[in-house]
């Protein structure tokens, strides 16, 4: 059998669907997903396998105008990931207009040599007539080698454009074993689940002042691991929403989290978490580390 192997980056605008495509790719919850926009921070990649082909998947945060460092961080992680890519996956939301954020990433685009595939996402939300003039005004513009219509949600159309990217993979052998799904590790999923929690029961901003680390992790002897987590605000009136009333806010992001560790380990987990201020989290350099991305000037 001749082994092919090599990198996909998938780019598009915040809330396009990026996350929710590689996990479709990779057949399982690699990478976090909500319905706030610039959920994903740092370059993740998520490893899917069809036939002889492994495909190392670089989800990218949405690229969007920086104005934090963080965001000049997410940005960089963004356009670094797409860096000598054997394919460019370009997604773009197909059940809204064509916005802004989505302009930005085609003009980003130009001029750069990797050859692009374009996905319409979101087809089981999308209006079929504009789907097709969609289509074709990008086909037009971006002159891609392939265009796919997928729902990343239900599935739909994923197949088809995972059996095309398999076959663009250069040949060369696999880099990672046939069972890894995600280059990222343990401890950073896990930090990652919970800041899904955070986007999906918090309100308006405040996950985006929020930053989550492990801190410690311990493996017992029955099986189980205990976990210590570090929730990073930048205000004690954050930290006050975080927690909620008597706890109440906590426990259930707690909860919630530990189950989604616990499945993505595949054993129990003790979850433990802990609010702290830290006004000027976005300013520490160690942290950026523990989340994946590299300090941005
Ligand atoms: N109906 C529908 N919803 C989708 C589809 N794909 C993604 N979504 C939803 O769109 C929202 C954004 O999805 P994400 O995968 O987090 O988007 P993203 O592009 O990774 O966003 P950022 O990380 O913020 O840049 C989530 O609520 C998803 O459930 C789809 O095909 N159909
Ligand atoms: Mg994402």
């Amino acid at each position: 059998m001749t082994q092919r192997c090599g990198l996909v980056a998938v780019i598009g605008a915040p809330n396009a669907g990026k996350s929710t495509l590689v996990n479709a790719l990779v057949g399982q919850k690699v990478a976090i997903v909500s319905h706030k926009a610039q959920t994903t921070r740092a370059r993740l990649m998520g490893i899917a396998l069809d036939g002889e082909s492994q495909m190392l998947l670089v989800d990218t945060p949405g690229i969007f105008a920086p104005s934090r460092r963080l965001d000049r961080a997410m940005v960089k992680a963004a356009w670094e990931g797409a860096e000598d890519a054997d394919r460019l996956v370009l997604v773009i939301d197909s059940s809204v207009k064509l916005g802004s954020k989505a302009e930005q990433v085609m003009a980003g685009l130009e001029g750069r040599s990797e050859p692009l595939v374009l996905v319409l996402n979101k087809v089981d939300l999308a209006n079929k007539g504009n789907l097709l003039g969609l289509a074709q005004s990008l086909a037009g513009r971006l002159e891609p080698e392939e265009i796919f219509m997928v729902s990343a949600s239900t599935g739909d159309g994923v197949a088809e454009l995972k059996h095309h990217l398999a076959k663009a993979m250069p040949v060369g052998p696999w880099h990672y074993p046939e069972d890894q799904l995600t280059d990222a590790t343990d401890r950073m999923v896990a930090a990652e689940l919970t800041r899904e929690q955070l986007y999906l029961q918090l309100h308006a901003e405040l996950p985006y002042a929020a930053a989550v680390t492990t801190e410690k992790w311990e493996d017992r002897k029955d099986g189980s691991a205990v976990i210590h987590q570090q929730i990073l605000v930048e205000r004690d009136s954050q930290k006050a929403i975080v927690v909620g009333k008597g706890g109440s806010r906590l426990k259930a992001i707690g909860q919630a989290a530990r189950e989604a560790i616990g499945d993505h380990l595949g054993r129990k987990v003790h979850l433990f978490l802990h609010v702290k201020v830290a006004p000027r989290w976005g300013e520490d350099r160690g942290l950026y580390e523990d989340i994946g991305l590299d300090w941005a000037d």
